[in-house]
C-alpha cells in the first residue's frame, strides 16, 4: 500500500462579482416588477407579493458579502435572472472543461508534475453540463493525459469523496497521481428568483493533484492520513431538474423545483450535529485529539455553521488561523469551498501541522479528509 500526498492545488475564479448592493438591488428589481404584473391577483387576495430582500439580513443570517458568477449581466436582469452563456459548438472545449483546464494547470504546476505523470482525472461537481461523453474525459484530452477519467457527483461533497476515491487508487496502486477538477458552475442551476436563497450561491473551479508521498517534491505537500465519507437522504436540499423530465407532463415548464431549493433553516439544524460527529469520530478513530489540530479547511455554506461546528470540535471559539473563512468573498460554491480555503490558507502551515478538510451538504452528504504537512524534499 502506497502513503497519498497532496501535492497541488489550483483555483480559477471567474472574472465577474457580484455584490450583495448589487444583488438586492437587481431582486427588489425583479419582485417590484412581478408584484405590478401580479396586482390585480394580489388586491384580489388570490396571489401572494414577494417579499424584499436586503443586504443586512444575507451578511448577518450567512456571512457572504459577495460572490463571483460566470455571467452577471444575465443574473443581474430583471427580465432575465439567470447566466446567459454562450453555445459552444460540440468542437469547442465545454465551459466546464475550459475552467477546469485552467484550474488545473496551476495544481500541476505547484505539484511541479506533468500531465504524463498523471494516470487519471476526476471531475466532481454538483452538476455536470451534459450526460456524456464526461467533463473529466474532455479535461484529460485537453491536458494530455493518458490513462482513464470519469465524472462523479455528491453536490457539496463532490470534493472529499472525490480525494478519498483518488486516494484509495493511489494507495492500491491502480493510478500512480490523480487530478480531480471541481468545476461549479453553480449559477446555472441556482434559482437567482428566491428571496429565500438568492444570495448563497456562487461559481468557481478548483483543482487538486494527489500522488504518493514517496514521488511528491511540491513545498506544500500535505499527506492524507485518513478519509471518512458519510450519506444520509434527506430532501431538505433538492434539485430535481434531470433526463426523465421530457418524459413527463408539465416538466418542460418554468417549474421552482428544477433549479436549487432547500429548507434553509431545517439544514443547519440538522447537518451541524451530522458533520461534528462525523469529525470527532473520525479524530477519535485515528487517535488524533481535536487539540492538535491546527486548521481546519470547512465547507463553505454559511460562517454561523462554521463557527458552531469549529467551536463543538475544539471545545472553544476556533481563531480565525485556526478555521479560516473565504463565504465572505466567494460566497457558497458548492464542493470546491473547503478546498478554496485549503488553497489559500496551507502554505503558511509548517511541516508536521495537522488539519481537517471537511465538507457537508445535499444528500445529505459529508466528507472528512485527515492530513499532515510533509517536510519538503531536499
Ligand atoms: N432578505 C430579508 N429577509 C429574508 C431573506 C432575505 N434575502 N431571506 C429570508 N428572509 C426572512 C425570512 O422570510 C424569515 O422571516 P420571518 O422570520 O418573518 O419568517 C427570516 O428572514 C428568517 O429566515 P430563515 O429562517 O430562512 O433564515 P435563516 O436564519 O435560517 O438563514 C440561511 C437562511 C442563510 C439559508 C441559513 O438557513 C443557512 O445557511 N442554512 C444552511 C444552508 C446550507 O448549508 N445549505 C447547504 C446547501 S448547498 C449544497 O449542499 C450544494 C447543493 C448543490 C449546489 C447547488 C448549486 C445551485
Amino acid at each position: 500500500m502506497h502513503r497519498v500526498a497532496i501535492s497541488g492545488t489550483g483555483l480559477l475564479t471567474p472574472g465577474e462579482v457580484i455584490t450583495n448592493a448589487e444583488l438586492v438591488a437587481s431582486y427588489n428589481a425583479y419582485a417590484e416588477r412581478q408584484n405590478a404584473l401580479n396586482a390585480d391577483a394580489i388586491a384580489a387576495g388570490t396571489a401572494q407579493p414577494l417579499p424584499f430582500s436586503s443586504e443586512e439580513f444575507i451578511v448577518k443570517a450567512s456571512g457572504i458579502e459577495r460572490r463571483y458568477v460566470m455571467d452577471k449581466t444575465g443574473v443581474l436582469d430583471p427580465a432575465i435572472m439567470r447566466p446567459v452563456l454562450r453555445e459552444r459548438s460540440d468542437d469547442e472545449l465545454s465551459i466546464m472543461a475550459e475552467i477546469a483546464v485552467a484550474a488545473a494547470r496551476q495544481a500541476l504546476e505547484k505539484a511541479g508534475r506533468a500531465a504524463a505523470d498523471i494516470d487519471a482525472v476526476i471531475c466532481a461537481a454538483s452538476n455536470h453540463e451534459r450526460a456524456y461523453p464526461a467533463i473529466a474525459i474532455e479535461v484529460q484530452q485537453a491536458l494530455g493525459i493518458r490513462g482513464f477519467a470519469f465524472d462523479m457527483n455528491v453536490a457539496c461533497s463532490s470534493a472529499t469523496f472525490g480525494i478519498q476515491a483518488a486516494a484509495d487508487m493511489i494507495r492500491s496502486g491502480s493510478a500512480r497521481a490523480i487530478l480531480m477538477v471541481n468545476p461549479e458552475i453553480t449559477s446555472g442551476h441556482h434559482e437567482w428568483r428566491d428571496r429565500d436563497c438568492h444570495f448563497i450561491f456562487g461559481d468557481v473551479c478548483t483543482a487538486v493533484v494527489l500522488e504518493r508521498v514517496d514521488t511528491a517534491t511540491s513545498g506544500n505537500a500535505w499527506e492524507i492520513l485518513s478519509t471518512r465519507c458519510m450519506t444520509e437522504f434527506s430532501n431538505n436540499i433538492r434539485n430535481n431538474n434531470g433526463f426523465l423530465r421530457r418524459t413527463r407532463e408539465g416538466h418542460m415548464a418554468d417549474r421552482r423545483d428544477m433549479q436549487f431549493r432547500q429548507e434553509g433553516r431545517k439544514v443547519f439544524k440538522q447537518v451541524v450535529p451530522m458533520v461534528t460527529e462525523l469529525m470527532l469520530s473520525h479524530l477519535a478513530d485515528e487517535g488524533i485529539a481535536p487539540a492538535d489540530l491546527d486548521r481546519m479547511w470547512l465547507h463553505q455554506a454559511n460562517k454561523s455553521m462554521n463557527d458552531l461546528i469549529g467551536a463543538k470540535v475544539l471545545g472553544r471559539e476556533p481563531t480565525r488561523e485556526e478555521q479560516p473563512n473565504v463565504l465572505q468573498d466567494y460566497a457558497n460554491t458548492s464542493s470546491a469551498g473547503s478546498i478554496i480555503a485549503f488553497h489559500e490558507f496551507s502554505g503558511d502551515l509548517p511541516a508536521g501541522s495537522l488539519g481537517v478538510i471537511c465538507s457537508f451538504g445535499a444528500g445529505y452528504s459529508a466528507g472528512s479528509v485527515i492530513v499532515r504537512k510533509l517536510a519538503a524534499a531536499a
